[in-house]
């Protein structure tokens, strides 16, 4: 349930706002920028879960000394269609982001190319790495793991991370089609919301401690775990984000990584995986129609709205308006701001 808005901040002093923060709680000026883009663009988009409720666990994550908000990602050229990142107990995005003029010149040689991160952390959304490379004219797929929350299927232990899958298309004459969905039956953030609103959630999404199906998310928070959606299926995809985020990468599984030495930790020590495709090479010279003709067939079946749509209706609102804050959000922002 989204909370009334007693202001509203344009996208750059968000972003302003949330740098300050970043830098305050000894992030460099090149990834603070980088963080607050995606944390304002997550509120701005209402990803409320990954939005400016996610800023104590940056904080948090960097006071305990876990995560390096300074960290210069190391980008290697392993291959004609291959770049590998060293994020150095980094953030993901920035490592991303430093690799992404060679992947992208690796997709206009070969048609095709992957990057593998290892060592990073990844707080945020999968939307706001995928969609770029759609606007540019790309097909793109992403995947990251996070902490073991999750047990598998039929299991009684969490192995799996809520791990993410997105994928972003061009699509003729609209916004790309983009999804982004955790493979777990919800995201540990709307767990987190769940709890703190006192709401209870959808039965089969979690267990207590016991093992027992519950429907409290405190229950889920306090010892508990969460599901895969639609089980045996989403347990493979969950499996299968483990595989390419972690094996392949180098980086850590969900459960593998020891945070215990560091209080108040919340960020997930992993790896992230992309295939980014250039769709020209499928000969195909309408592809982007072919995709917006499937998006219409799936609207005019009756499906009711497609993935991203709702994410863009509230970024124009809040282009028009401004990004609507809880004074309440906006004060314990400040406060983080300026100490
Ligand atoms: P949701 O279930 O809310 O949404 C999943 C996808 O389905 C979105 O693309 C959404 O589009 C779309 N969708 C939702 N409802 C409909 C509908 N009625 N019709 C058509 N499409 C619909 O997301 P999750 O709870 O699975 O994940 C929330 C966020 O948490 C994601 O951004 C994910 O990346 C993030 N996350 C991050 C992790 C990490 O390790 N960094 C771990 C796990 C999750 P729309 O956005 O337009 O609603
Ligand atoms: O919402 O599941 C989640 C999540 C895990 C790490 C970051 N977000």
């Amino acid at each position: 349930m989204t909370e009334a808005a007693d202001i509203h901040l344009s996208y750059a002093d968000l972003v302003a706002l949330l740098q300050k923060i970043f830098v305050r709680n000894g992030v460099s000026e090149r990834n603070a920028k980088i963080l607050a883009e995606n944390c304002a663009s997550c509120e701005r988009d209402g990803s409320l879960s990954h939005g400016i409720f996610r800023m104590a666990g940056y904080v948090s994550s960097l006071n305990s000394g876990w995560v390096d908000g300074k960290a210069v990602p190391e980008v290697e050229d392993v291959g004609p269609a291959f770049v590998r990142v060293d994020a150095k107990g980094g953030f993901t995005q920035p490592a991303m982001l430093a690799a992404r003029p060679l992947l992208i010149e690796k997709v206009k040689q070969n048609g095709v190319a992957v990057l593998a991160i290892r060592r990073s952390h990844h707080f945020s959304a999968l939307w706001p790495d995928v969609e770029p490379f759609a606007e540019e004219g790309f097909v793109a797929l992403s995947v990251v793991n996070s902490m073991a929350c999750v047990v598998p299927h039929g299991g009684k232990k969490a192995v799996f991370g809520t791990n993410p899958v997105a994928f972003a298309s061009p699509r003729a004459g609209a916004a790309p089609f983009v999804f982004d969905q955790a493979s777990s039956a919800i995201a540990h953030g709307d767990v987190q919301i769940a709890a703190r609103a006192g709401h209870d959630l959808k039965p089969g999404m979690g267990v207590d401690r016991e093992g027992q199906p519950t429907t409290d998310p405190k229950a889920i928070l306090d010892g508990g775990a969460l599901m895969p959606f639609g089980g045996h299926k989403g347990n493979s995809i969950a499996l299968m984000v483990e595989i390419l985020s972690a094996a392949l990468t180098g980086g850590y599984f969900s459960g593998e990584f020891d945070w215990s030495g560091h209080k108040g930790a919340q960020t997930p020590f992993t790896g992230q995986f992309f295939i980014v495709i250039d769709p020209a090479r499928g000969g195909n010279h309408v592809f982007a129609e072919r995709v917006a003709g499937i998006c219409d067939l799936v609207l005019e079946a009756g499906q009711e709205r497609l993935p991203g749509d709702r994410r863009h209706v509230t970024r124009a609102k809040a282009e028009k308006n401004g990004i609507p804050l809880t004074a309440e959000n906006h004060g314990k922002l400040k406060a983080l701001a300026e100490g």
